[in-house]
């Protein structure tokens, strides 16, 4: 088990290379040409916006999953995604009903400051989440303030597991970055618990 990389308040995870780079490739190949990406609004604040990022909600089709405003209906899984959720189980020691997943086209795609904290999951939900591509910077914001700005690279086939009280005291981003970057893929495993 790796370090927590948090001080207090919760518990994070990183396996750098969780896939081997051969079969990373392969995923990061087979999820770009097979999952059905789109771009959709989300609301913030009362306004309707482009998310600057393609999306896609795959797993069980009785759980659909709501945030920001946008409701999600999710296609079944693939064989790739089948796949990848069997590996991440283990580690985060709990089994996965969905997954979210984003396609970062270049740097200037991104994910604003949140928390995965949506009723769905229950209290204290365990989130495995898979990068494959191009390595973008995770940062993580301590929502009291006391602690200062952690930032991990996700690299090409990491996993990175959040715990325990995470999604109460820290947010998390994938801010834009003008240094030229290719795309990346991320999945996030979620159980949802309650509709
Ligand atoms: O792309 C990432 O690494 C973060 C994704 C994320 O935070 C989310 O889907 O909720
Ligand atoms: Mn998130």
């Amino acid at each position: 088990m790796p370090d927590n990389l948090l001080p207090a308040d919760g518990e994070v995870y990183f396996y750098p290379a969780f896939f081997e780079k051969e079969e990373a490739d392969l995923l990061f190949a087979r999820l770009q040409s097979r999952i059905p990406w789109k771009q959709e609004p989300i609301t913030i604040m009362g306004k309707k916006i482009m998310q600057p990022r393609l999306t896609a909600l795959l797993g069980d089709p009785r759980f659909p999953y709501t945030y920001s405003g946008l409701k999600m209906n999710p296609d079944n899984f693939t064989d790739e995604l089948l796949l990848i959720r069997e590996r991440v189980e283990l580690p985060g020691k709990t089994t996965f009903t969905t997954a979210l997943l984003n396609f970062y086209r270049d740097g200037s795609d991104s994910m604003g400051w949140h928390r995965d904290n949506e009723k769905s999951l229950g209290p204290d939900p365990v989130i495995a989440s898979v990068s494959f591509g191009a390595t973008r910077n995770f940062k993580l914001k301590h929502r009291p303030g006391e602690h200062g700005i952690i930032t991990v690279p996700l690299t090409h086939g990491s996993l990175l597991l959040m715990q325990g009280t995470t999604q109460d005291y820290w947010y998390h981003s994938i801010p834009k970055q003008l240094r030229p970057v290719g795309p990346r893929i991320n999945i996030t495993f979620r159980r949802i618990v309650a509709t």
